[in-house]
C-alpha cells in the first residue's frame, strides 16, 4: 500500500490559546509578545490572531510596530506562557497520534501522523479522518487547525500551509506535481531565505524550475546528499520516516538583555530564566539532552556560538546552567565583544523512556 500522511499545524497557536483561555479576548485583536525587558514596550510579536493580523501584526515584528498598528483598537498585549502552550500541545499532539500509526512532534504546534493503514491507503477515508481528527480537537481543546493531507510527510506538510485557518487539504498522489509546480522555492521546508536567494539568483524561482533543473548544477551547488533531496523534493518525494528523528532535535530560547554586557555573572543571571522554560519544556515533553550550546550577538549583530556534548544524556537544569557557564567563559575570553543577546539550547535530544518517539 502506497503511504498516506497527515500532517496537522494548529491555527495562529499562542493567541488561540490565550483567547480560550481569557474568552473577553474573543474578537479582540490579540498579540502574544515576547518581551525583552530593555524597556516596557521593546521586544518581539510571537504570534498574532487574525484580527491583529488584519493590521499587519505577525511574528517577528516588533511589539512597539504593533502597538503603533493597533492604536485606537481594544487591542489586548500579553506575555508568552510557553508552560501553558507545551501543556496543550502535548494534549493535541496525544490525540493526534492516537489517529494513526506513526507519530512525529514537529514543533510546538505541528506533528506528523503516517494513516497509511488506518485510511486503508484510500484518501477518500483519510479526508474523512481529518475531519474527525478536527472535531476531536475542536471539541476536547477548542481549537482549530489546519491538515494537510499526501503521500509523503512534505507534501502532507506543504498542503497543511495553504489553506489556514482551519483548512483540509488533500493532496492526491497524481496531483502532486501540479499542486506544487507553481509554489516558490522557499515553500520546501528546509529550503531557508539563503538557499532560496541563491537558487532564485540562477533563474530556479518555482518548484516547477527546480524539478527542471540540472540536475549536475544542484549538486555542484549543494553537495550530492542535498542535491538529491532537493530533486526528489522538488517532485514531492520524502522518504523520510515519521517519528523517526525522534521529533524536534532542539530546543533553544533566546532574549535581549536589559543592558549590553560582557560579564559572565550577569549573563548567567540574564539567562537564568531561560535555562528554566528549557528545563520546564523537557520536563513536560519528557526529553534529555545531550548536547548544550549557548549564543551571544553583539552590538553589531555578530552571533558567536559555542556547543558542547555530554558524557551522558541529562535532564537536569543545573547541568545546563554549568555547561553554559563554560561556554559564555570561553566567548569572553576570545573577544571582546559587548553583547546584546543571550540564548541557550539543548541539543540531541531523546525521549527519557529511551524511545525515538514521544508518544
Ligand atoms: P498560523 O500561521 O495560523 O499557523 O500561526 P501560528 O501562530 O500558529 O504560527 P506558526 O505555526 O508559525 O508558529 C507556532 C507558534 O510558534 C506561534 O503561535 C508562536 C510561535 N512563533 C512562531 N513564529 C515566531 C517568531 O517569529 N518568534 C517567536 N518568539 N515565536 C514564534
Ligand atoms: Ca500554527
Ligand atoms: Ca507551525
Amino acid at each position: 500500500m502506497d503511504r498516506i500522511v497527515l500532517h496537522l499545524d494548529i491555527d495562529y497557536f499562542f493567541a488561540q490559546v490565550e483567547e480560550n483561555d481569557r474568552p473577553e479576548f474573543k474578537g479582540k485583536p490579540v498579540v502574544v509578545c515576547v518581551y525583552s525587558g530593555r524597556d516596557e514596550t521593546s521586544g518581539a510579536v510571537s504570534t498574532a490572531n487574525y484580527e491583529a493580523r488584519k493590521y499587519g501584526v505577525r511574528a517577528g515584528v516588533p511589539i512597539k510596530f504593533a502597538i503603533a498598528r493597533l492604536k485606537g483598537t481594544n487591542a489586548v498585549f500579553l506575555p508568552v506562557r510557553h508552560e501553558r502552550y507545551s501543556e496543550i500541545s502535548q494534549g493535541v499532539m496525544q490525540t493526534v497520534s492516537g489517529y494513526g500509526e506513526k507519530f512525529g512532534y514537529a514543533s510546538v504546534d505541528e506533528g506528523a501522523l503516517d494513516i497509511t493503514k488506518a485510511s486503508e491507503g484510500d484518501y477518500a477515508k483519510a479526508g474523512r479522518l481529518a475531519e474527525k481528527l478536527k472535531f476531536e480537537i475542536l471539541e476536547k481543546f477548542r481549537l482549530t487547525c489546519s491538515v494537510g493531507i499526501g503521500p509523503s510527510p512534505l507534501v502532507a506538510k506543504i498542503a497543511s500551509d495553504v489553506n489556514k485557518p482551519n483548512g483540509l487539504t488533500i493532496v492526491r498522489p497524481q496531483e502532486v506535481e501540479a499542486f506544487l509546480s507553481p509554489m516558490g522555492v522557499g515553500k520546501i521546508p528546509g529550503i531557508g531565505n539563503k538557499s532560496a536567494e541563491f537558487l532564485e539568483s540562477g533563474g530556479i524561482r518555482t518548484i516547477e524550475d527546480l524539478r527542471n533543473a540540472d540536475p549536475g548544477m544542484l549538486v555542484e551547488s549543494f553537495g550530492r546528499k542535498t542535491g538529491a533531496w532537493l530533486m526528489n523534493a522538488a517532485k514531492g518525494v520524502d522518504e523520510s520516516e515519521i517519528g523517526a528523528e525522534g521529533g524536534q532535535k532542539q530546543l533553544s530560547r533566546i532574549k535581549t538583555m536589559k543592558q549590553d554586557t560582557r560579564d559572565l555573572e550577569t549573563l548567567m543571571r540574564e539567562t537564568a530564566e531561560l535555562a528554566d522554560e528549557l528545563g520546564a519544556e523537557l520536563r513536560e515533553r519528557r526529553l534529555s539532552y545531550k548536547a548544550v550550546g549557548v549564543m551571544l550577538v553583539d552590538e553589531s549583530l555578530k552571533a558567536y556560538s559555542k556547543a558542547r556534548t555530554l558524557s551522558h544524556p541529562s535532564e537536569d537544569v543545573f547541568e545546563l546552567r554549568k555547561a553554559s557557564r563554560e561556554l559564555f567563559a570561553q566567548i569572553i575570553s576570545e573577544t571582546g565583544a559587548q553583547f546584546r543577546r543571550a540564548g541557550l539550547r539543548v541539543d540531541r535530544l531523546e525521549s527519557r523512556e529511551g524511545q525515538q518517539t514521544l508518544f
